[in-house]
């Protein structure tokens, strides 16, 4: 099987700088020869080109022009490489980039499933985030709510329906996501949750949820839904999170069900890292979501 992998260096969704240069980071990490040392056939189509914006505080959303820009580009390179059968494997950058890369994704499936994993729902809207940020909007952009430019993107909308989204890992959580997640009814597995199920029963929880309904699933993984402690190089760090083996798990389980049809890791920030810690594990994560075993 063939993966394309496709680097979005975009760092305008949130405030902090530094996580444009995730893909370089995972790159560095090791992860095409990782992924070529299991047999795969891997086609690195390089960065998507992000404009730079000058201040510009006058705009409705922060850096929503650039954002919107850069989200059409990533939604025209994932829809061109889909047509040739291969598996997306997307690297950020911070999650706004989530628009355009499930914008090219969906495209193609009736019923995409997504597994959000992160610390955040990333379910605002302007009206209800605390940050003005896009990396925090994503999830509900995709499910058709928030600014029409951004729910539009790729021509159509919605991307998901509430019914085919799992997140797992939930610990930061704004009131109005808290109000959308319940009037939406979307499954969610808090770190209560996973404290009181094990992540073993909540994959396996997840997995039959998702796969009697869809007919692909795509995994969103914000590296900031790991704990800090053994992820510290994100934006938005938050205590109390999955663990390295519980992600390992998870990406196991993933990997055995064959559920997975396209994946992106997010919010890489090596700036904030220590010794490049955080994109070794997305790394590693990445190659147990794509099938490595230990035996
Ligand atoms: C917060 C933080 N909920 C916001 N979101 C983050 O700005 O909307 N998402 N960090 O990953
Ligand atoms: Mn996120
Ligand atoms: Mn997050
Ligand atoms: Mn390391």
């Amino acid at each position: 099987q063939t993966i394309s992998v496709i680097g979005m260096p975009m760092d305008l969704g949130q405030k902090r700088r530094g996580v444009d240069m995730g893909p370089s980071a995972m790159r560095y990490a090791g992860l095409i020869e990782e992924l070529e040392k299991l047999g795969f056939n891997v086609r690195d189509y390089g960065d998507i080109a992000i404009d730079r914006p000058g201040s510009d505080d006058t705009q409705e959303l922060r850096n929503i022009k650039e954002v919107i820009e850069a989200s059409e580009k990533l939604q025209q390179q994932v829809t061109a490489i889909q047509e040739k059968d291969s598996f997306p494997l997307i690297l950020g950058g911070d999650h706004s980039m989530s628009i355009g890369s499930i914008a090219g994704i969906s495209k193609r499936y009736k019923n995409l499933g997504v597994i959000w994993y992160d610390a955040h729902p990333d379910m605002n809207t302007a009206e209800t985030s605390p940050s003005g940020n896009i990396h925090g909007m994503p999830l509900a952009v995709n499910l058709g709510v928030g600014h029409p430019k951004l729910t539009t993107i790729g021509g159509y909308a919605p991307k998901l329906k509430p019914e085919n989204v799992v997140i797992i890992g939930a610990r930061d959580i704004d009131e109005g996501e808290r109000e959308m997640i319940k009037r939406l009814g979307i499954k969610v597995f808090t770190m209560h949750e996973v404290d009181r199920l094990g992540m073993q029963r909540v994959m396996e929880d997840t997995i039959t949820y998702l796969a009697e309904k869809t007919d692909g699933v795509h995994l969103s993984l914000d590296l900031d839904g790991l704990d800090p402690q053994e992820a510290p190089g994100v934006g938005t760090p938050v205590l109390g999170g999955l663990t390295y083996r519980e992600s390992h798990l998870a990406l196991e389980m993933l990997a055995e069900a064959e559920l997975i049809t396209s994946a992106e890791f997010v919010e890489v920030n090596p700036i904030l890292d220590v010794k490049n810690h955080t994109a070794d594990v997305a790394v590693a994560l990445i190659t147990s979501l794509l099938g490595k075993k230990l035996l």
